[in-house]
């Protein structure tokens, strides 16, 4: 299948170039460099230099033979999308392209409204627009979030919830009320591909995603040209990464408030799988396909005792402390998600076991040397 992935370059993007065209598919990327502009811009960086799309599409061929399409440009603008459209003509398209990062979005007006809600919001709607003109019937793999729904006192169903009220019945999108302005403009995205779905016919999957983590693939192995744009930074890393890093150099396990904070977690090799499996199985032609992308939940005082034990085994010095929460949110909550979907497609979920906590330590103790402690915490605050 020809698979066009928008926003190539960042943590999960360059993985899922590599491993579907490790599959046999013919794959083009498409990314403008925001992640890396925004990392030079608040003076913080990957735990690793990452070579560019070129050097890395480059360095994949001589390993694999397989070879990936370039496309760099800014997606908000439609002549560059009509350009990667006209010269691509995908089959399956897959949309990381945005501003990642809930700390980032709450950082300053112009992170906010620039670079999270126009960014976010504009090139999903080049994307929706680019699709009905050029090709109505390629399916689209929307890269959602589980904070959409944030923390209900409720079950959280896959996507839906069937509302029976003075005795009539209709099935609605599953109340969602997200934590940061980043997690409301993909509340935006799915309202705005709901909406296309609804009047166009669009074929569209959201993945409701956790917080991933890890850094290794099967394609990358232990090459580090190779391996993801791993932020561990408070603005652009994820919870996990950042508490490995910070076990490796001795800094406190940075929980936030009381640690009762509960999300749906998964390692990075299931993310491609699962983008993978959808493409493989497309959502039908004016379907809007859900599904809850995680294999197992953990609370953020879960995750620190981890890091602490697997640590101190690999003779670590691991502490947890707990600091003011900079975010708002519920640090006490009920939390049960179904997840389903991607299971009856075939995932076979990658746990976070011991041995793969020990790895993950393990890969990051060689980078020891370039990890800035200054980046680890500034504060941004919600409010
Ligand atoms: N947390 C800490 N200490 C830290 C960092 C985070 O206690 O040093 C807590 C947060 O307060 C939060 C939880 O850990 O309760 C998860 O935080 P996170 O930074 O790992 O995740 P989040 O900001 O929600 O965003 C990440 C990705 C985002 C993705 C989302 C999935 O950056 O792209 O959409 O995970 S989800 O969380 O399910 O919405």
């Amino acid at each position: 299948m020809k698979i066009l992935i928008l926003g190539g370059d960042g943590y999960l993007g360059w993985p899922t170039a590599m491993r579907l065209s490790a599959r046999g598919h013919e794959v083009a990327v498409a990314d403008n460099y925001l992640r890396r502009k925004l990392c030079k811009e608040e003076d913080t960086a990957p735990l690793f230099e990452v070579p560019d799309l070129y050097e890395r599409v480059r360095l994949w061929e001589s390993l694999s033979g397989h070879k990936v399409r370039v496309f760099i440009g800014d997606l908000t603008q439609w002549d560059f999308m009509e350009e990667v459209f006209k010269s691509f003509s995908p089959e399956g398209i897959v949309h990381y392209a945005e501003q990642p990062s809930a700390p980032y979005s709450m950082l300053h007006r112009r992170a906010a409204i620039i670079n999270t809600i126009q960014n976010n919001l504009l090139v999903t709607s080049n994307l929706i627009y680019a699709v009905k003109e050029f090709c109505p019937e390629t399916h689209i793999v929307k890269i959602g979030t589980m904070g959409e729904y944030g923390t209900p006192n409720i079950d959280i169903e896959e996507g839906w919830l069937d509302v029976e009220y003075k005795g009539r019945k209709q099935r609605f999108l599953y109340p969602r009320q997200a934590g940061s302005l980043y997690h409301t403009t993909k509340i935006m995205d799915t309202d705005l591909l709901w909406f296309y779905v609804r009047t166009w016919g669009l074929r569209v999957t959201d993945l409701m995603q956790g917080p991933v983590y890890g850094l290794v693939t099967e394609e990358t192995g232990e090459d580090e040209l190779l391996m993801p744009f791993f932020n561990y930074d408070e603005l652009f890393g994820t919870v996990l990464n950042r508490f490995v890093v910070q076990a490796v150099i001795g800094y406190p396990l940075t929980v936030y408030g009381g640690g009762g904070q509960i999300r749906g977690y998964l390692n990075i090799k299931d993310t491609l799988n699962c983008v993978r499996l959808s493409l493989e199985n497309p959502a039908k032609q004016g379907e809007l396909r859900i599904f809850n992308q995680f294999v197992e939940t953990f609370s953020v005082n879960e995750l620190a005792e981890k890091v602490q034990r697997v640590g101190q085994i690999l003779g670590l010095k691991v502490e947890i402390k707990s600091i003011e929460n900079p975010r708002v949110e519920a640090e006490e909550h009920y939390y049960n998600p179904s997840h389903t979907g991607l299971i009856e497609l075939g995932l076979k979920p990658h746990l976070l076991t011991d041995e793969v906590l020990s790895q993950m330590i393990e890969t990051v103790i060689k980078y020891k040397e370039n990890i800035n402690k200054d980046a680890i915490f500034r504060g941004v605050k919600w409010k």
